[in-house]
């Protein structure tokens, strides 16, 4: 039995999640680890809320809230959906916990101990009306680059360039809309990334196995010109985790808080301490401490692309520089990104679907399938209603839907609801165990590789061979003539329809649960043999009719959808 600590990128809290952030983590993450736990592995599967830095405190003032009492509501918000969309994880934590802010005042503390920390003095705009120093997007003002005039002092939304609120021209304040504003001198502390860049490469070098997508984003910011420069991780905020060196007051530190890139992957760790913290008998030192049980634990994160360099450089560069015994990444699967309808998911503009809305339209099952079958992997990937529609009405009505449908249908109407005794098995049966077992071997494989859409693919042609198989058998004619083939055509069915249960368990939960269900069985366990797991439902055994799976989507329930998601949410 192996141990997999899997992660997925900690979505930030100002506000409900696009299915382009849903695709691009959280969701295969969930794929693996239900994988993963299906062939009996110890895993232990870690999200949270990103709770800190200027989009929190903007988003909360523009609800009129306190930001902890934002917080704590989006937090709440955001996990309802993800039980609503089956994420499981073992704990769904927040960066914001006391268990974080103690682990990112003791990195900040041990990394100053080892001369990783360097103190600088710089300018930065300083809002008299505001009385505060004015951060990333708390200044707003014309780009220097392209004349866009609402420009933020961390970037421009229109040509996407990385600004500094000192580029901007004609700066105001997000806040109040404030425009005398000075540059005033302040005090804050780097990591010096720079420092630790040999350390990086050689473990960088050391990952052959990783994708080319991670690798490539690592080794550009490493070899480029202006690559892993030391990096500010403290800002003038009111709402973050206070700057201190481990227990100690940092002088001169007073009132600043770290910054948010600096926290966020630090709560993974700390995820896992809340996640023990919040049960008896759960060591969280087993998952993190090489010196505690974790170098046997197979590490795999899951992101987005642009929260690689975080992950390759960032994060390493604390635990490497600690000197302490962490557990580092094993494995990166990255994303590319998913549009929508030919341009991009908005979230500023509610330009596509996001994650309640979709739930309030469709089962989360319909939403997995097509997402995961469609996984941004080697390049973007992109959503349209017509492509939706069409592939989840074929894959999972017609091809699955329908399968057990007609299989558990038939049987009721001529053998009662209950496993039919009589007959054998003949060759075209021997023939589909033979098909079953190279792909069910070959959908692991994928399974364990991460390639999400070839084992969307592979499980997809598994389903359709059940098809193909009952097509050709044609228990319905078969029957008049003889009745006891037909009896064996549907046991093999049956148990067909437990063995899909099995496999497609993982995109598509609660579809599987409700087939469980129906055949009456708690046999959920892996096929290691195939002729095996297809005798598990015996004769005799009783089953239901399921009620209709997957309802298929009509053209007029798509149209009203592509109008309803096309922009300015509602
Ligand atoms: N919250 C960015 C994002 O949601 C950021 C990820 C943090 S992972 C430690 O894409
Ligand atoms: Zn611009």
């Amino acid at each position: 039995m192996a141990r997999h600590l899997i992660t997925s990128a900690i979505p930030y809290i100002n506000g409900i999640k696009h299915l382009g952030n849903l695709v691009g983590s959280q969701l295969p993450a969930d794929l693996f680890a239900r994988f993963q736990r299906a062939r009996g592995h110890e895993v232990l599967f870690l999200c949270a809320t990103d709770e800190h830095g200027t989009p929190a405190e903007l988003a909360a003032a523009k609800a009129g809230k306190p930001v902890a009492e934002y917080c704590a509501e989006m937090h709440a918000v955001q996990a309802r959906i993800a039980e609503g969309f089956g994420l499981s994880f073992d704990h769904f934590g927040r960066s914001s916990s006391p268990q974080n802010h103690a682990l990112t005042q003791h990195f900040a503390g041990v990394l100053a101990d080892k001369g990783l920390i360097k103190e600088v003095s710089e300018t930065q705009i300083y809002s008299k009306a505001d009385g505060r120093f004015l951060p990333d997007r708390y200044i707003e003002g014309t780009c220097p680059n392209c004349g866009f005039e609402d420009a933020r002092g961390d970037q421009c939304d229109n040509c996407t360039k990385q600004l500094d609120p000192t580029d901007l021209i004609n700066p105001r304040s997000s806040v109040s809309g404030a425009t005398d504003l000075e540059e005033r001198a302040t005090k804050h502390l780097y990591l010096k990334q720079s420092n630790m860049r040999g350390e990086l490469q050689t473990w960088i070098n050391s990952k052959t196995d990783w994708p080319v997508l991670t690798t490539s984003i690592a080794n550009k910011w490493l070899n480029d010109g202006d690559g892993l420069q030391d990096r500010g991780i403290t800002r003038d905020l009111d709402w973050g985790i206070p700057v201190k060196r481990g227990a100690e007051d940092w002088p001169g530190m007073e009132g600043k808080v770290f910054y948010v890139w600096f926290d966020a992957p630090i709560e993974y760790i700390a995820c896992a301490q809340e996640w023990a913290d919040a049960a008896t008998g759960r060591d969280w030192a087993r998952w993190w401490r090489t010196d505690k049980g974790a170098s046997d634990v197979r590490y795999t994160q899951f992101m987005g692309k642009d929260n690689v360099p975080f992950h390759t450089l960032s994060f390493p560069a604390t635990l490497l520089g600690s000197g302490e015994p962490w557990k580092l990444v094993d494995y990166i699967k990255s994303f590319n990104y998913l549009n929508y309808e030919g341009g991009q998911f908005s979230t500023s503009r509610g330009r596509g679907v996001f994650m309640d809305q979709a739930l309030e339209i469709l089962p989360a099952d319909v939403w997995r399938w097509w997402l995961l079958s469609h996984a941004p992997e080697s390049s973007d990937a992109e959503f349209t209603w017509e492509n939706f529609q069409a592939a989840v009405n074929k894959d999972l009505s017609d091809v699955l839907g329908n399968f057990v449908s007609r299989v558990t249908k038939f049987c009721r109407s001529k053998f009662g609801e209950t496993v039919p005794e009589a007959g054998t098995y003949g060759p075209d049966e021997e023939a589909l165990i033979a098909e079953l077992t190279t792909r069910i071997r070959a959908y692991e494989q994928h399974m364990d590789a991460m390639e999400v859409r070839k084992s969307a693919a592979e499980l997809r042609a598994i389903w359709a061979a059940g098809n193909e198989y009952l097509q050709e058998a044609a228990p319905w004619s078969v029957f008049k003539q003889d009745p006891d083939r037909a009896a064996a055509q549907i046991r093999l069915a049956l148990n067909l329809i437990r063995l899909y249960a099995v496999l497609s368990a993982p995109f598509i939960p609660t579809t599987a649960a409700k087939l469980f269900t129906a055949m009456n069985t708690l046999d959920t366990r892996w096929p290691e043999d195939v002729a095996e797991a297809l005798a598990s439902l015996e004769a005799g055994h009783g089953f239901s009719v399921p009620d209709n799976l997957f309802t298929k989507i009509s053209d007029e329930e798509r149209e009203d959808w592509a109008a309803r998601f096309s922009g300015i949410r509602t």
